[in-house]
This record gives C-alpha cells, structure tokens and sequence, in this order.
C-alpha cells in the first residue's frame, strides 16, 4: 500500500478533549485513506517503512502550513433548481419570510425550479457548488433532498447526491427531507402527504438512496406528530433521524428527535430546556446555522451557554439553501457563529469537524489521530483562530481526499 509522509505541518489535531492539540513542527503519515502516525517531527521513527510494513513512503514536504482535518459541512441543501432573489428583495421590503412559504412561495417555488430542471442540470448546479465548498476545504458534505416531494423527484434529487459524490471523490452522506413542505398536489392534506412519504421511503431505502432521514417541525410545514410517523417509518427501516427543530418556533421537536435518538437537531434558536436536556440524554448533536440566522435576520439566538452546560456536542454547518443560506463560505460560517453566536474559534472549528462529523454518524473523522480518516485541509495560516478570523480571504491552499493530495 502506498503510504505518505506528510511533513513540515502545524498541526491541529483536535485529537484533544479541548485545546487545540496542535503540533508545531508536525508529520503525519498516512497508509491508504488512514492516518497511521501524527506526532512532532523530531520523535518520527527512523525507519517508517518497516515500522508499517510498507515498501516505499513519498514525502510531501507542506511548508510549515496550517493542517486541519478536512472540514464537514453535515447540513446542506445543494440539490436545487432557481433561486430565490426576488423573495430576498421582498422580504427587504418587510415581508417575512413565514408571510411568503403561507402564500404559496419560499420552498414550494424552488421545488418548482427543481422539477422543471433537467437531471443534468440539477447535477452541474450541484457540483458547482460542492466545488465551491471543496475549494475552502470541505471534505465531506451531508446533501439533503425536499425541493422535489414527489417520490420521482425525491429519488432524482438523491441520486444526483449520490452522483456528486462519484464525480468529485469528496463523502456525501444523503438525507431524505421529503417532509420539507407540503406540495401543492397534497394542499390541505399534509397527513395524506406524510402517508405517501412513508410508502415512498422503503423504495427509496431500497434503492440505496438514503442515510438518513430529516423533516421540518415548524408551523409552516409539519407537526411533531406528522414528523413522529416519518421518524416511526425510518426506525422501521434502521435508518436514523434528525430534525430542523425550533427554527422559528418551538414546536417541541428537538425534544421528540432525542425520543429517536436523533444524530442531530438543526438550527434550535428557540430550544427549551427540557429540549436541551433531551438531546443531552440521547447524545444528539446540535447543529447551529448562523448563516440562515443570519440571512433571515433573526434575533432569538440559540441557547449557546445553556447547551454547553448540558454537554450537548454544537456543530455548525453552511445550511446552503436558496431561501435562507444561500451562502457556500464555510469560513464565513465560523466567522459568524463567533460573532453572532458567540462561539470561541476552537468551538467553530470544532463544529465544522469532529462534532459535524458526530451528527452524520461519521466517527472515522474530523480530528486527526492515529485510524481515523486521511481527510485533510492546509491553509496558508499561521494560527488556528484565523480560520474563523479571516472574512473572504481564500486561505485554503489544497485538500488531502483520502490521503491523496487533490
Ligand atoms: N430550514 C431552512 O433553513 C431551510 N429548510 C428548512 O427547513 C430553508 C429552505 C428554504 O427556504 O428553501
Ligand atoms: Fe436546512
């Protein structure tokens, strides 16, 4: 097997339960798609390749270069047609955002766009953008369907997922957003819709489509017991669960996806304590998504202390969707879950890493350690907080996918 020495790196492991469990002068070799060693340079063994048991090792000098584990992005929405721009100009204009998914906009108009789109189209769209995240250092990318809501669409929806991952050699983990919305064949008939959608689920399961399955628990789209039965269909299926929980209001969610054993609950600006202490009981992440806080200009922040008290695991993610993240800045999302949530940058980088990592079910990455992952970032940085510090300053020079330099 090829192995690589991988030297000359500051780097910042995470490997720690806090700090930054940086090595200054670092090395870390890499045997296949795992980490084999990390460590100072100066401690390396003299001869790796018969410490390894392998015939040959490349060297890969990094300059003294910031190396990070490659950066999880666990919440994105990249499979879309359209975009939004004039529901941004008219929610400027003080419309808010619930006023237009009830009158019929919002999701239900990109789920429009996303049908009309060709299946190549959809897909260049989509690999675009995971170029775009890739190019600042993403690694792997969570992709979530629910702008198609049919059972065609849903299924196209996850595939192009499933082909972005091919193209681009980067992990997808797919997540089934079917209950997302309610589409207009079903007006007036959500519970007929979340009864198609439990049928349509094992086909897709079938298919190999879907690691996971989401819904949305809010007013404008579905109640605590209409998600309790996609999250029955999914348990059903051994498939896990997360939740777009308490976003605009608190509905109850997080605490009925910690019942599943959720890996994770989105958003979760107006979480309650008994929400918290849930996710706390049943080890769910809690993903916090500055940007669409951000976007939607919301003003109730997440309970960042509350959760930090009860030990529940915070992620952060891109959130990228057409309606209320349309952003494809992973830096930019540490930067505000700084400044807006105030997160310290060791618990941002964190959350785009190991903890992101933690809410797909991935427990191979986001910190680097000996068997885990040879994901990797390298960023033309000195200190590890100018990864949340710097705003729009392309500071990543090249990703390791797998242990192979891209
Ligand atoms: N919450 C979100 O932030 C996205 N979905 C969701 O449930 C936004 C979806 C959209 O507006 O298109
Ligand atoms: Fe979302």
């Amino acid at each position: 097997m090829n192995a690589v020495l991988w030297r000359n790196a500051h780097a910042i492991s995470l490997a720690t339960v806090s700090g930054w469990g940086a090595f200054e002068c670092a090395a870390v070799v890499t045997v296949g798609d795992t980490i084999r060693w990390i460590g100072a340079q100066s401690d390396l063994p003299a001869n790796l390749e018969r410490d390894l048991g392998v015939r040959s090792v490349n060297e890969v000098d990094l300059g003294g270069a910031l190396l990070t584990p490659g950066l999880v992005d666990c919440h994105t929405h990249l499979v879309y047609g359209g975009h939004r721009a004039a529901e941004f100009e008219l929610r400027l204009e003080g419309v808010s955002y619930e006023a237009i998914a009830r009158s019929g906009g919002g999701i239900r108009s990109t789920v429009n766009a996303t049908r009309t789109a060709t299946d190549e189209d959809l897909f260049e769209r989509a690999c675009s953008r995971a170029r775009t995240l890739m190019s600042q250092g993403v690694t792997t990318i969570e992709i979530k369907s629910g702008y198609g809501l049919s059972e065609h669409h849903e299924a196209r929806s996850l595939r192009c997922a499933r082909r972005v991952a091919q193209a681009l050699g980067l992990t997808v983990r797919t997540t089934c957003l079917a209950a997302h919305a309610i589409p207009s064949e079903f007006e007036g008939r959500p519970d007929d819709y979340i009864e198609a959608v439990c049928a349509w689920l094992p086909k897709w399961h079938a298919e190999g489509l879907v690691d996971a399955v989401d819904a949305f628990c809010e007013r404008i789209a579905f109640s605590p017991d209409q998600v309790r039965r996609v999250f029955e269909c999914a348990r059903a299926l051994g498939l896990p669960v997360k939740l777009h929980a308490e976003q605009l209001s608190d509905q109850g969610g997080a605490a009925l996806a910690a019942e599943f054993g959720a890996l994770s609950c989105d958003h979760l600006e107006w979480v309650s304590d008994a929400g918290i202490a849930a996710m706390a009981a049943a080890g769910s992440v809690a993903v916090l998504l500055p940007a669409a806080f951000y976007f939607l200009r919301e003003t109730q922040l997440p309970p960042v202390q509350a959760l930090r008290r009860a030990g529940v695991p915070i992620a952060l993610a891109t959130d990228h969707n057409p309606g209320s993240a349309p952003l494809l800045s992973p830096s930019l999302v540490l930067n505000l879950a700084c400044t807006l949530f105030r997160l310290t940058p060791e618990e941002a980088l964190r959350g785009m890493t190991v903890h992101a990592a933690r809410a797909l079910g991935l427990r191979d990455r986001g910190a680097l350690a000996v068997g885990m992952r040879a994901d990797f970032a390298v960023w033309d940085l000195d200190h590890p907080a100018e990864l949340a510090y710097w705003i729009g300053h392309q500071a990543c020079r090249k990703t390791i996918l797998g242990g192979v330099l891209q």
